[in-house]
Formats: C-alpha cells, structure tokens, sequence
C-alpha cells in the first residue's frame, strides 16, 4: 500500500465574534462615563437592566417610572452628566414622560431611554403589546428625541442623545429602542469601532467681547445694582468666580430657590431676606442662569415697583444665558450676555479691576436695615415653642441641623412646607437645595432624594409636605431597598395646604384639601425595615433627625404640625383664578 495522505480538515475559521444590541448600549453609556440607570424593568427592557448591572453600572430600581424619571433629571442637575431613567414601553414611557417634560422645562440634563413595540405593527396600528407610538408623542415634549431601528446605529444615537442632553441650554432628551433592536447581532469589533466617546459634549460659549462691555458699562453705571442667581448658575459649576463676581463688585445678591447654597446663604451681600425691596428698587439687575418667568412675576408689576402703563419698573437689565432666545422673553433686556456662565463671568471678572465702584453706601444701607428688620421679625417667630408645632418651630430644628451638616442636601416640596423651607434653612454649598422648580411640581421628593444619595453617597434630608410626600411615598421602599441615608420629614398638617377646610354642601365626604386626621406616615417606612419616628414637640423632631445622621439609615419622621398652620398655595395665593378675580 502506497503512503496515503491523511485526510486533513482544514483548520475550521474561528466562529465570528458577535455582539448584539444589549451590549452595544450598554457599552455606549459606559464609555460615555455613565455609571448608573435609574428605571423599572419589565418587557423589553429587563435583560437590558440585568446585563447593565451585570457589566458593573448601577442600576436602581424604583415602583413607578415618574420616580425613576425625576432621580436621572436631578442626577443629571448634580453631575452635569445625563441622567438616564429606563423603562418599558407605552404606560412606563408615558409614567416617565412627565418626568422628561420637567427637565426639559428645568434644563436638567437627561435621556428617558425606552423600549417600544415592532415599528411596523405601531405603524399599522395592528394592536402590538403597549402598541404607541413613542417617538412622536415625546417629541414636543423633549429637547431632542431620537429612534435606533439597527444595532449597527446606537453608537450614534446614545453620542446624539447626550449632545443633546447637555449642549447649550441643557434639557430632556427621548431615546427610542424599539425590542427588535436589541436581538440584533453584528460583528463585535465593528460594533466596538461604531461607538462614540462624545468629544467635550458641552463645549464652552465664549461671549463676544462687545456684549461683555455693554454689560459691565450698564453695571458699573448702576446707583442700585442687583444680581439675581438662579438654578443656571448653580448648575455651570463655576462657583468661584461667581463668588468673586459678586465680591468684588460688592454688588447685593438674590438667589432664586435652587441657587440657595452657591454662595452661603448667611453671606452679608445676599439680600434673600430683602427681596420684596431689593427688586423693584434696584435700577440695574444682572440675571444669571434665571428666567425672568413667573417666579420673577415675569420682570414686571407690582413685585418690580411697576412704574408705567405696561407695568415696568424702569429697572435695565444684564442677562447671561447660554440660550440666545431667552433675553426680551418678557421685558426688554439692555445687555443680554449670551455664553455658558463660566466663560461669562470669567470674562466680566477680568473686566472688573481693584478700581471698580462699590454700589452707591445708601443702597447697601437700605438692604441691611431690611435684611435686619426681617431677620430678627423671622428671629422672634422661629424662638417660639408652640404646641402643636407650627411650621416656623418645626423648621426651626431643620435650620439647625442643616448648619450642623453643610454638606447634606435638602430635598423640599409642598406648598407651606416649601415656602417657609426656603426663608428658614439657610445652605452652605451649592447644588445642595433640591425642589419643585420652574412648574412647582409636587412628586419629586422620593425620586431625587433616592438619586441624591446614590450619586454623592452624602445624607439626604427630604422636608415634605403631607401632600407633597404622597406623590412619591411608595419609594421609601427603594430607599430601604438601598439602605440610603435618607431621613424623610413630613410635616403633617392633614391636608393640602391645611386640613381644616370643610365640604360646603355639608356631605359626608371631607373637602377636597383633608387627608385622614392623624395619618401614621412612619409607619410606611417601618414596613420596609427603616426607622419610624412621630414627632410632636421639637425636641422629638431633634432627636429623630439627628439619630438618622449619626445612624445613616433610612427614617422618617412623621412631624405634627398644627392642621390650622398652612394658608392656600403657600405663598403663591395670588396665582388662584378666585384670588386673581377679587384683585380685578
Ligand atoms: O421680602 P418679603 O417681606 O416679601 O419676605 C420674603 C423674604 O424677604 C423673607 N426671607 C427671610 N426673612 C428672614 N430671614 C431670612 N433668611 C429670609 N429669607 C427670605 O421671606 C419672605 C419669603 O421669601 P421668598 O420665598 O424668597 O420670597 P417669595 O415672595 O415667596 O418669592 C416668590 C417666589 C414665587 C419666588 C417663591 O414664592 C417661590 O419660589 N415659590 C414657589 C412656589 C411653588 O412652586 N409652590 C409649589 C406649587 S403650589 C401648588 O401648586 C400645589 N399643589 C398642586 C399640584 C402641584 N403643584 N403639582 C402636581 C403634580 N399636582 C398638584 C399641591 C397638590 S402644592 C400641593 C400640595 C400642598 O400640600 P402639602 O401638604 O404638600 O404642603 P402644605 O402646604 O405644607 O400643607
Ligand atoms: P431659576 O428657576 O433658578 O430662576 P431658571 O431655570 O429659570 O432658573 O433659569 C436657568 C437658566 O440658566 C436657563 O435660562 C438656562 O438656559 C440657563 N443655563 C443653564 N445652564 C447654563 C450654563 N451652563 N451657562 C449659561 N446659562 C445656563
Ligand atoms: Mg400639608
């Protein structure tokens, strides 16, 4: 037998490696730095969360996707980076949208990511599993809402969604991910090179030099300057030069809600407690990163001293906005400086030298007889000890423990409880008040107190109202979940905005403002393994609040507040259609 050449195989080509759709998103985010998910799984998302946590982010799980959408909109407002809230599709998109409409109204950075049904059969309108379509119906609701139909494209769609998210005036993006996509499959290394790492997602605006002059000429020319700080300038994170901005003009400050913090608020140039004088004397005002919308009576009326027939003070005003469209939104702005605030006050700074002219002594005079005036009036009110707690004593002790604990963020929604938060406790650092912003929206407390304590791993301490709180309250669940050092206070006064009203036709249901009487709100947290705490005297409260700091662990204090306490909508009667038909 002659030699017979062994058959040989030929050596078999190594099986393709693959990636699919799953993968290519998650490795999206996280070569983007995005280290965390805020959402609610389910179909088809919930291999999408479980292979997220799988490849190391974190994934945090709520009981309802407004929660979850509102945690990723403030996370995105306390990183700069976007926030992502995940969910399923139609109901759980339609639960998270309200949150997507609330950054985008806030400018809070964030991207609502969700799964949706098959294109062609929504398309057809065949009737497919939470049939909707998704795309069409965020769109006037977002800042940008984006559709991947191939794997092969996600790379390109997560790179727009956080251009969108954080570029310019910042805002809530839409990322559609219909099911198929992510079975899709494609070779791995092309789908690695398909990603992009975004390039400085939010580049600087240099303001032009033209529109800086004019605004330090208006400034310098000021008998009664003022600048107003708003959430904008808390959220460009160029705190220093604020600080040396408003320092070295000597120039008395107002912060809106959110900027609380950036600079102290016990500062002696802030001029919070001057406010109804400050604003429609003040014959120059700088704005910056603030709307002059309703929470700033839209620049006019009686708030601004109206002075003419359209109800304008006289005041001028220094706008500086990234969003060129914002200046003459509602008056005429003199010198609208348009740029990120960083580059903007950066770029006023090295305008103002060591000659620069210290507002006019009387005008500084003015503000510190008021400031005084209302600071020893608010001094009186909070040294009482009334029983039951009024909201003044209640909050007396937040005051308190807030000072004692700088670097804890507030969350505050209500409408009493909002409003007396705001003048009471003062903030030390910025990004560290966190509230019902521009739309006044209750239901953001569990959300953003869970997100805060995930993304700075500080104590929380959440001041809600009764009402407030319920929007929410299921997330306490979460926080035990995560075992988050979060201390919740509800103050208790039975209702919205009170719990005394009564039913005019005398029925045997309550007003609509009443709650039950006496409802046990710790018990909630109890449920879940946190700590429970009912509080009727202030020193119940103190003690309560500081055992959740020193223990960390999950509380809430049920504070019992005087049910006659509240008045409607807080400070912001004036905005009732009833209240606004007796002015007329
Ligand atoms: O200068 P003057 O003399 O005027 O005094 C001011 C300051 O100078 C002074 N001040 C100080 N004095 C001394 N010391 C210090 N340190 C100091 N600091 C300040 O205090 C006063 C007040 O100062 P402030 O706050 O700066 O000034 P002002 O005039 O109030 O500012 C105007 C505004 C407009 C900027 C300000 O008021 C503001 O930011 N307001 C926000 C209001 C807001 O957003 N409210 C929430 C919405 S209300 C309503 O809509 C509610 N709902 C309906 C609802 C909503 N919202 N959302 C959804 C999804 N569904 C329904 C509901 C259901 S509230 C609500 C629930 C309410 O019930 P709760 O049980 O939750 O709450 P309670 O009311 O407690 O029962
Ligand atoms: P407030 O409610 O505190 O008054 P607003 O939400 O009304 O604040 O205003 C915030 C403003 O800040 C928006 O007009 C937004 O365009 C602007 N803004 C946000 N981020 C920046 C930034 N980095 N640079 C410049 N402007 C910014
Ligand atoms: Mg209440």
């Amino acid at each position: 037998m002659g030699n017979v050449e062994p058959q040989v195989a030929p050596p078999a080509a190594a099986p393709p490696q693959l990636t699919d759709g799953f993968h290519l998103v998650i490795d999206a985010l996280k070569l983007n730095g995005i280290d965390t998910i805020f959402g609610l799984p389910g179909i088809p998302i919930t291999d999408l969360a479980r292979m997220a946590q799988g490849a190391g982010l974190r994934v945090i799980s709520f009981r309802h996707e407004q929660n979850a959408g509102y945690a990723a909109s403030i996370a995105g407002f306390i990183t700069g980076k976007p926030g992502i809230c995940l969910t399923v599709s139609a109901p759980g998109f339609l639960n998270g949208l309200t949150a997507l409409a609330n950054a985008t109204t806030n400018c809070f950075p964030m991207i609502l990511m969700s799964g949706s049904s098959e294109r062609e059969i929504v398309d057809l309108q065949q009737g497919d599993y939470e049939e909707m379509d998704q795309l069409a119906i965020a769109r006037p609701l977002a800042k940008a809402a984006f559709r991947v139909l191939h794997a092969e494209d996600i790379g390109v769609g997560v790179a727009r969604a956080i251009r969108a998210a954080v570029s310019g005036r910042p805002g809530g993006v839409y990322l559609d991910l219909p099911a198929k996509l992510f079975a899709q499959t494609m070779d791995a290394e092309a789908g690695r090179r398909s990603l992009i790492a975004v390039v400085d997602p939010a580049p600087r605006q240099i303001p032009a030099p033209e529109a800086v002059g004019r605004a330090l000429a208006l400034l310098r020319s000021a008998q009664r300057p003022l600048i107003v700080l708003g959430k904008g300038a808390a959220y460009a994170r160029a705190d220093a030069d604020i600080r040396a901005l408003v320092e070295r003009t000597g120039i008395p400050y107002l912060p809106m809600s959110m900027a609380k913090g950036l600079l102290p608020d016990t500062h002696e140039q802030s001029a919070a407690a001057a406010r109804s004088y400050v604003l429609p004397e003040a014959d120059v005002v700088m704005l910056v990163g603030a709307r002059l919308n309703w929470l700033l009576s839209h620049g006019k009326g009686k708030t601004w001293g109206a002075r003419d027939a359209k109800g304008w003070g006289g005041q001028k005003f220094i706008q500086i906005d990234i969003s060129p469209q914002e200046a003459d939104s509602n008056v005429r702005i003199d010198a609208p400086v348009v740029g990120d605030i960083g580059s903007c006050v950066a770029a006023l700074l090295a305008g103002i030298g060591a000659d620069w002219p210290k507002p006019p002594a009387g005008w500084l005079a003015a503000i510190a007889e008021r400031k005084a005036k209302n600071i020893a009036k608010m001094a009186e009110t909070l040294a009482k000890n009334p029983s039951p707690m009024s909201f003044h004593s209640a909050l007396a002790v937040v005051r308190d423990i807030v000072r004692e604990n700088p670097r804890a963020y507030l969350v505050n929604e209500g409408a009493n409880a909002l409003d007396f938060t705001r003048a009471i406790v003062d903030m030390y650092q910025p990004r560290k008040r966190l509230d019902v912003g521009t739309w006044g929206v209750m239901g953001i407390g569990m959300g953003f107190s869970v997100a805060a304590a995930v993304v700075s791993g500080e104590q929380v301490i959440a001041v809600e109202g009764d009402s407030a709180f319920g929007f929410s309250g299921m997330e306490v669940e979460t926080i035990c979940r995560y075992n988050l050092p979060v201390c919740v206070v509800v103050l208790n006064n039975n209702g919205v905005y009170r719990g005394t009203d009564v039913n005019p036709a005398g029925g045997p249901d309550v007003a609509p403002t009443v709650f039950v009487k006496d409802a046990r709100y710790e018990k909630l947290m109890e449920a879940f393994g946190g700590v429970g705490a009912y509080a009727t005297t202030r020193a119940e409260l103190r003690a309560a609040m500081e055992t959740a700091i020193r223990t960390r662990r999950p509380t809430l204090v049920n504070a019992i507040i005087d049910e006659t306490a509240g008045t409607e909508s807080g400070r912001i009667t004036s905005l009732n259609p009833s209240a606004k038909q007796k002015q007329a």
